[in-house]
């Protein structure tokens, strides 16, 4: 049954704002630390844990992945590099079609592979047009796709990637402006492809205090998503929670 894709659309509906945590097992030096993270979690409006990178050194992906079910109800979504960043005992996966790239392996290749496996897991499948969005063609995540990421003053490229990716049946669009960025994906942009399409949109990269997961919410994103700057301070989980809290209590549903 597809429970997080269906819980996404009604939230949506209700203009109910999601926070992701970025948890990249290759960061994870001490499961100590990670427990840590998920108490606070756990005290926060945290409603997915996303797990993935985008090149895994270790071998700790399923260890990551048994500590948060171990230690929270919050659902797990896998967000995998690779086609080896599969594991059964998460919840779902983002089953990422690089739409903004035009590297075939990205678009299906990898898909391919990958098909078997999910197919016989009980992961829910979440079928996302994942847009990488960024000025510098180094990041980590344009060097390991072999793609040029969307330039950030090109709304409209942006708008009809998102279009296509609606109307090939894609089901979430994740914008990312990659992992650590120093920019996020500009307002504008987000405004613009809001407008564009009806799927549920998720937003990261960069975001690195309330302000700007504030100004992400805003501009349309339906989740935002935020790893890299709650590794370095933990207590922004709290105040991008507050954030979310604050969203949604206007609408009276949290
Ligand atoms: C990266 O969108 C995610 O793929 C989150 O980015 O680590 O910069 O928060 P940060």
């Amino acid at each position: 049954m597809q429970q997080i894709l269906k819980t996404l659309n009604e939230r949506k509906t209700r203009g109910q704002k999601s926070l992701a945590v970025l948890i990249d097992p290759d960061k994870v030096d001490d499961l100590s630390s990670l427990t840590q993270l998920l108490l606070v979690a756990k005290e926060c409006y945290v409603d997915f844990f996303f797990v993935g990178g985008s090149l895994i050194t270790n071998n700790n992906l399923s260890q990551v992945v048994r500590t948060i079910k171990g230690n929270t109800e919050i659902p797990v979504v896998l967000f995998p590099g690779n086609t080896m960043q599969i594991d059964i005992q998460a919840d779902a996966i983002l089953f990422l079609s690089l739409i903004s790239g035009r590297n075939p392996d990205l678009l299906i290749g990898q898909h391919v592979i990958s098909a078997p496996i999910l197919k016989g897991s009980s992961l829910e499948i979440l079928p996302t047009g994942y847009m990488l969005v960024n000025s510098e063609s180094t990041s980590a995540a344009s060097y390991m796709s072999n793609t040029r990421p969307i330039p950030p003053d090109k709304d409209s490229v942006a708008a009809c990637t998102a279009m296509a990716g609606e109307m090939l049946g894609l089901q979430l669009i994740y914008m990312d402006a990659g992992s650590g960025s120093k920019k996020t994906i500009p307002s504008r942009m987000i405004s613009k492809v809001r407008k564009s399409v009806d799927l549920p949109l998720v937003i990261g990269g960069g975001i690195n205090s309330a302000e700007k997961a504030k100004f992400a919410l805003e501009a349309g994103a339906d989740m935002i998503v935020v790893g890299n700057a709650i590794e370095k301070n933990p207590n922004l989980l709290i105040e991008v929670s507050e954030k979310i809290y604050d969203f949604n209590r206007s609408l009276n549903v949290h």
